[in-house]
């Protein structure tokens, strides 16, 4: 970090990105002008650096593509084609198109679109909810990520934080599991340096040999959508080999007798068949993890992203209490600690202004509404999207496309650039930057609030999502008090701020500290599990689950607050192994050789900077990884372009050949701008629209696919 210059002012801010690490920022400002973003070196996970999307953040703020005027569109959708208009203008534009549809066909005609570009309270996840809800739209259900694990985790242990990942210093035995850290939780990483420095085996479960493999002691080259299986055979180990820690089972876990019975179905040679893991390291990782305590495990996002997904992460989610491993601190699991936050999301969300009978659409599922595949009445006639970027992110984003190109569809987006999901706009709102705005960020990966200051003015016309909602609900007529609250008033109660876990914690100290540790346990002392204190209706860890009576539901937050509605198709109190359905010998599109996994980029978050050069640079072009002897196949060379596609659509990158990838599997980072690639699409094009078991969530990574030479 350079030395401040003279008359440089430090303003306190937090990092926006969709990422567990929501790192401390100081932001060095001189004359209104932001020089530079570095990492607050006192907090404890950010420790003064960040990571390589972020380390030139300063310079993204003046991008010279950045949209700083609301555009209305003069050419045919997808052209990029657009003027500059008032905000005023584009107000009064949107209020008149989205009248004429509410008379038409009422209120449900619309529907929102938005994702976590943005992660604060006031301006990201659930920044239109309270609008939406006030205008009476089909409520859009965001199971971009986490839906899934989030309602298997809620299911199992119930809102609880669990976990703490700093704790995992005190580990004795780590399993990443589906989740390459280095590149998604950099900082969380240095706490599994810390253990292994102390003697701790770190594993990490994962079927591509990723750089968090190669820095693990043990890589364990799983089949994608099989950990579920993979779960059940150490079970079924564990049980045999009479591991179980019976005393902390009787005493705080609900179900024992049928998980046994179910694990039991399970030895190690059925599951290596399943996974593809030799029955001896089945073995060898159960024996071990249930007999070096702490042993800990570090969930990804990756378990969710294959049918049987949501199953996957009960049953990984019920290891630790099986083992006891909950009774030390660096014991136990974590998904996300999100649920350790006093969030007040009833105020944030206004559920109550959700009218009676409103319909609920999937967001993943938009482009099978806007192209009537769901048969919607009346049919979705505009859609609001803001903080998500569809076209590169979605799955299937073929039939997304096809949609967003109805000449009869009027679509809104607020944007920072133009992305491919902007190009299909009719109007666009130019969005502010982190550096420009106000919030308290949602943090899922530990345990501070963090408070992020504004430290320059917005440039142009650009706003932040919490004003433009407020200009709209003026725009509509909305009287209510809320659109007059000032952020500091919405902030006010954006938290139950007399939760224990707040404790100590004021706006005030905020904003001179910038974050505060929740009051939930220090992580040295933190073992929030070690006598039972489960959040489940039985109070203990649910092997058999009490909410799957509820059926298949989405956790309120990603629902909108919406609660009513959450019946679905019935769900088996006790997990089981649901196989995928493409990948696998005998899969769905068995016609198609390879199963492709499609990660986060290293140097992109999601899709933001892939319009970056200095990412761009990091990153390097799509690129395609294969076996040698699946490339061998096909004529093709290391460095050759190649065509990857299936039914769905088709893609191209550079082939890269490695064994980091087993014959069988291919893997092409997630995040490229279809509009800067060769071919004008990404990897989402060949993914499907199927649904995990569980909260709504995808299956990227069952997906089957061909690959030939160009
Ligand atoms: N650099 C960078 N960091 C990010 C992001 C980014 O885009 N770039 N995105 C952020 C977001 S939104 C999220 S949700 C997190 C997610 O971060 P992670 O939880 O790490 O999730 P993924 O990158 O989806 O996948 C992690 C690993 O899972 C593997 N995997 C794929 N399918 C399976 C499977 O079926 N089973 C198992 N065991 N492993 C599988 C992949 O090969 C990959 O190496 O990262 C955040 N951090
Ligand atoms: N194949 C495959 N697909 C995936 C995944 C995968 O692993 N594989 N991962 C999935 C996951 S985990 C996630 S979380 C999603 C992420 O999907 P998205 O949330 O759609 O991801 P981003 O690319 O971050 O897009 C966010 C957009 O919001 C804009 N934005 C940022 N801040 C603001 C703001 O303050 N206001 C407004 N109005 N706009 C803003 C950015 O410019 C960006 O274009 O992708 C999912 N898609
Ligand atoms: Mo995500």
């Amino acid at each position: 970090m350079a030395a401040p210059t003279i008359g440089t002012r430090i303003v306190r801010g937090a990092c926006p990105q969709d990422c567990p690490d929501t790192c401390a920022f100081l932001y060095h400002v001189e004359d209104g002008k932001l020089m530079d973003v570095t990492g607050d070196p006192e907090h404890p996970m950010t420790r003064g650096g960040l990571c390589v999307k972020l380390n030139n953040y300063a310079e993204h703020h003046y991008n010279p593509d950045r949209l700083l005027h609301p555009l209305k569109r003069v050419g045919p959708k997808g052209s990029g084609q657009y003027q500059p208009i008032t905000y005023d203008e584009a107000l009064a534009a949107i209020k008149q198109r989205w009248t004429g549809i509410i008379d038409q066909y009422g209120p449900q005609a619309i529907m929102n679109h938005c994702y976590l570009g943005n992660q604060g309270t006031l301006n990201g996840l659930t920044s239109g909810d309270a609008f939406f809800n006030r205008l009476g739209a089909t409520i859009g259900e965001k199971c971009y990520c986490e839906s899934g694990s989030s309602t298997a985790w809620i299911m199992t242990v119930g809102p609880t934080g669990g976990l703490d990942v700093e704790s995992l210093a005190y580990a004795k035995y780590i399993i990443v599991w589906g989740m390459n850290m280095i590149s998604t939780n950099l900082h969380g990483w240095p706490f599994i340096l810390e253990a292994k420095a102390k003697g701790a085996k770190v594993v990490v479960i994962d079927p591509v040999r990723t750089r968090t493999a190669k820095g693990a002691d043990w890589h364990i080259a799983i089949r994608p959508g099989t950990d579920g299986a993979l779960a059940l055979g150490m079970m079924q180990v564990i049980i045999a080999e009479n591991l179980v820690d019976h005393d902390y089972v009787a005493n705080y876990t609900v179900g024992y007798e049928e998980l046994k019975a179910r694990a039991a179905e399970f030895p190690p040679e059925r599951v290596a068949e399943i996974t593809g893991i030799p029955a001896d390291d089945i073995r060898k990782l159960a024996r071990e993890y249930a007999t070096t305590q702490p042993s800990a495990i570090r969930q990804g996002v990756a378990i969710e992203r294959s049918p049987g997904g949501g199953d996957a992460v009960r049953l990984v989610t019920s290891l630790p209490a099986l083992v006891g491993a909950w009774r030390h601190v660096g014991g136990g699991t974590v998904e996300m600690p999100i649920w350790d936050f006093p969030f007040n999301f009833d105020f944030i969300q206004r559920p109550d202004w959700i009218r009676p009978g409103t319909r609920v659409v999937n967001e993943l599922d938009l482009g099978r509404a806007l192209t009537g595949e769901l048969n919607l009445d009346p049919p979705l006639m505009s859609v609001f999207i803001h903080n998500s970027n569809p076209v590169s992110q979605q799955q299937n984003a073929n039939k997304m496309i096809e949609g967003l190109q109805r000449e009869d569809l009027f679509t809104v987006v607020s944007e920072l650039f133009m992305t491919d999901t902007a190009r299909y706009a009719d109007i666009i709102l130019p969005a502010t930057l982190q550096a420009e705005q106000y919030d308290l960020q949602v943090t899922w990966g530990h345990l501070y609030v963090m408070l992020n200051q504004p430290a320059i003015a917005a440039p142009g016309e650009c706003v932040p999502n919490v004003e433009m909602f407020r200009r709209l609900a003026k725009t509509m007529g909305f009287d209510d008090d809320y659109w007059s609250f000032s952020d500091d008033e919405l902030l006010s109660r954006m938290y139950d701020w007399n939760a224990p876990a707040m404790q100590g914690i004021t706006l005030e100290k905020l904003k001179e500290k910038g974050w505060m540790r929740l009051n939930v346990g220090l992580p040295h002392e933190r073992a929030p599990h070690a006598k039972g204190h489960f959040k489940t209706p039985s109070g203990k860890c649910e092997f058999k689950a009490s909410a799957a009576a509820n059926g298949n539901f989405v956790v309120p937050v990603w629902r909108n607050g919406y609660t009513e509605m959450q019946s679905g198709e019935p769900v088996d109190p006790i997990p089981n192994y649901i196989p995928p359905v493409e990948v696998g010998a005998n899969g769905h599109m068995a016609r198609y050789p390879l199963n492709l996994v499609s990660p986060k980029p290293h140097a992109f978050l999601n899709s933001q900077y892939a319009n970056e050069p200095y990412q761009q640079g990091r990153q390097g072009e799509q690129r395609v990884m294969i076996h040698p002897k699946d490339a061998e196949a096909r004529g093709v060379k290391n460095g050759d372009y190649v065509r990857v596609f299936n039914d769905r659509g088709a893609f191209e990158g550079r082939a890269e050949l490695s064994d980091d990838v087993v014959e069988g599997l291919a893997m092409a980072p997630l995040g490229y701008w279809p509009s800067l690639t060769r071919s004008g699409s990404a990897v989402n094009v060949t993914t499907s629209s199927r649904h995990c078991n569980l909260g709504g969530a995808g299956t990227q990574s069952d997906n089957r696919v061909e690959i030939a030479r160009i």
